[in-house]
């Protein structure tokens, strides 16, 4: 009986063994077949043998849940719906890309590296500018632990729900030694065939169309369900790296898109080390002759010093490296015919004529309205009504008329003439002489199109952060006289909300939430959400921790303003009439009764500045702070943190594996300071 019991318990122990066996093996060989589709565009089963594994793994699993790992491709599929995005902190700042419009930006890049590296040849490595979305992949011990996008370089949001729902992105380094921590970075983006079908789905389900592949990529990733995402054909290729910590950093950039190809990370394959300019030159010209039959698209090329220690001692110009450079293609133009110019309000006021176009297809979108600035930009071009125009389209930008063809032009052709009165409101609309725009002068209590546009701004991503009150919503908030200033935003209610074309009781739950949820805000996103003219997000920023609160600020005089860094006249006298309206007054104050709070800080010029005009440079790891405490200690002194070292540098704070700073800082004399002498320093001067 015992023997019996015995060579039962063996069978199961076999059995389960067996599963697990079973289990592995099938999530590797799905894990293959995702690279071999995903990233070496080479598929290697037909797609019904790859959904019999999935299948088998899917009921396997649903048998033996304890089978289950995060890393399992079935858990790709996509979790519960997230209320929100969460803001993540990118431990080294993602940088973007100073532009090359032409062969000669080109040459000028590749003049100042060889200068400033003192070498006649440079050896590059060039690749592909993705129209895409960049991205953070935070791999701890081999597993995708985090994913955020760029954000404002600093601070990005965290996708990483939507993230694992992409395949072309492991869920695990293919490594049995990875490194603790590993931040890759690069471009999710989607392929244009994956786009057309998409498209065509998205039509036969009767929902919205994207316009391009890269709004696509990036509507995709921003979507609160996983479950869509994982419905959409996204793909990764890597191009950089941010934290890394348990392994050697490889020696040149090539070397790091080989080491992420071993890793079993997607690396486009259109890349190519070269030397010196010409070398650039020849990729750039290659690449542009088969851009088109790319199945993705790019807006230039990227090159990239290959040598890394020779990319640090390039070091960085505020938010660029000065080791890398985009050269982009020329932008794309295309023939179409003015059917009329109409004029629009804006936030401020500011009248804008537009064009309105015979639909036209220009790099990858329909364009059937372009800005033509003002009224002075009108006749400098001789735009008019019935002319054939050439119009153009870079990257993102607004298309922009660049001139009409003289030979083309009908005899009825019209000219524009700017209207005396504002075609929402019927004020005046002036123009001061100092200024080449005409503004409507009704201000946002007499003009609705100025109401729209400044609900817009306060909604919009970067101010308030209202998720889900769109145009749409708020032009029919301002049309049925519900809301008219932010303040009104506050004091609305589910019935009415859920009453309004396109919205329902739980859309209109979900907008009353994120109202409710923006009302925790900072001081430097409220200043930009009022919209005060000249007050952009910098300014805003620069104005909270001058001010350190609200109320320093409207007390502020016009030379008080002046005093703040940045601040000229125009922008001191714009906030100090902004500030001193009763209207804006009250609105704040409502504002601030039905609860948008903040934190307030000392004011700057309160706080003892005793490292004010000092600048520091930090290479290595330090023992216990972090690259971002260490900046924030430094600057919080009124100290300055530079990428890189020069004459200029007072300071370099040098931890474990120091690199070339540390040895330019030695060569021209600069006070080295390990952790410790930083922190002697920050104390002593308190
Ligand atoms: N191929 C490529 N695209 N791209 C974009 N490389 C690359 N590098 C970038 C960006 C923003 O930034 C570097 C500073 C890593």
């Amino acid at each position: 009986m015992q023997q019996d019991l015995f060579a039962a318990n063996a069978s199961e122990q076999a059995e389960r063994t067996d599963w697990r066996e079973r289990a592995a093996w099938l999530s590797s060989e799905i894990n293959r077949h995702n690279y071999a589709y995903y990233v070496l565009d080479a598929p290697t089963i037909p797609d019904v043998e790859y959904d019999r594994l999935f299948g088998e793994l899917l009921v396997l699993e649903k048998a033996h849940p304890e089978l289950v790992t995060p890393e399992s491709p079935t858990q790709r599929v996509g979790g519960a719906p997230l209320a929100e995005f969460t803001q993540v902190m990118h431990s080294v700042p993602m940088l973007s890309l100073a532009n090359a419009f032409g062969d000669e930006d080109a040459v000028s890049f590749d003049r100042r590296v060889c200068e400033g590296l003192m070498l006649e040849r440079v050896e590059y490595n060039a690749e592909l500018k993705f129209d895409g979305l960049a991205i953070n992949l935070r791999y701890q011990d081999g597993i995708l632990t985090q994913a955020a996008t760029r954000g404002d370089g600093e601070t990005g949001e965290d996708v990483t729900a939507n993230i694992r729902t992409v395949r072309a992105i492991p869920l695990r380094l293919n490594t049995l030694l990875p490194p603790k921590v590993l931040d890759v970075r690069g471009e999710v983006l989607m392929y244009r065939a994956d786009f057309d079908r998409m498209n065509a789905r998205q039509r036969e389900a009767g929902q919205k169309e994207f316009a391009n592949p890269r709004n696509a990529a990036a509507g995709s990733l921003r979507q609160l369900a996983p479950r869509i995402t994982a419905q959409r054909p996204l793909r990764f290729f890597a191009y950089g790296i941010g934290a890394l910590d348990g392994a050697d950093m490889p020696q040149t950039h090539s070397g790091l898109l080989d080491w992420y190809v071993s890793l079993g990370i997607s690396v486009c394959n259109e890349r190519a080390v070269v030397s010196g300019v010409d070398g650039l030159l020849e990729f750039f010209r290659q690449i542009g002759a088969k851009r088109d039959s790319l199945p993705y698209d790019i807006d230039g090329v990227v090159y990239k010093v290959n040598n890394l220690t020779q990319q640090q001692m390039l070091g960085f110009v505020t938010r660029a490296p000065r080791f890398a450079i985009a050269h982009k293609f020329p932008a794309q133009e295309a023939l179409t015919v003015v059917l009329d110019i109409e004029v629009q309000v804006g936030r401020t006021g500011a009248i804008t004529p537009v064009a309105r176009l015979a639909p036209v297809f220009v790099s990858g979108v329909t364009v059937t309205n372009a800005t033509l600035h003002n009224e002075d930009e009108i006749r400098r071009k001789d735009i008019r009504i019935g002319d054939t125009v050439i119009v153009r389209r870079a990257g993102d930008v607004i298309p922009e008329v660049v001139a009409h063809v003289p030979e083309m032009r009908p005899q009825d052709a019209r000219e524009f003439a700017m209207p005396s009165v504002c075609p929402v409101c019927g004020s005046p609309i002036i123009k001061q002489e100092d200024e080449a725009i005409a503004r409507c002068s009704g201000g946002w209590v007499r003009c609705a199109a100025q109401r729209k546009a400044g609900l817009q701004h306060f909604a919009s991503r970067k101010a308030m952060d209202i998720e889900g009150l769109g145009d749409q919503l708020i032009e029919q908030l301002v049309d049925k006289n519900m809301v008219a200033t932010a303040a009104d935003l506050y004091r609305l209610e589910q019935p009415a909300l859920a009453g309004l074309d396109r919205m329902a009781d739980k859309s209109a739950q979900n907008v009353l939430n994120a109202l409710e949820q923006s009302k925790s805000t900072t001081l430097a996103r409220f200043l930009y959400s009022l919209g005060i003219r000249h007050v952009g997000e910098s300014t805003a920023k620069t104005l909270a921790s001058h001010f350190g609160g609200l109320d320093a600020l409207a007390r502020a005089t016009v030379e008080e303003l002046q005093a703040v860094p940045d601040v000229g006249p125009v922008v001191a006298q714009s906030i100090r009439q902004y500030l001193s309206d009763p209207l804006n007054l009250s609105m704040i104050s409502q504002l601030r009764s039905a609860g948008v709070v903040w934190a307030e800080g000392e004011p700057a010029a309160a706080k003892p500045q005793p490292l004010q005009g000092k600048t520091f440079v930090l290479t290595g790891t330090l023992p216990a702070l972090t690259r971002e405490q260490a900046t924030e200690m430094i600057e919080a002194a009124g100290g300055k943190v530079a990428g890189s070292v020069s004459k200029k540098t007072h300071f370099v704070v040098s931890g474990h594996e120091a690199g070339s700073k540390l040895a330019k800082a030695q060569a021209l004399g600069i006070t080295i300071l390990d952790e410790a002498a930083l922190l002697e320093l920050l104390q002593k001067s308190q």
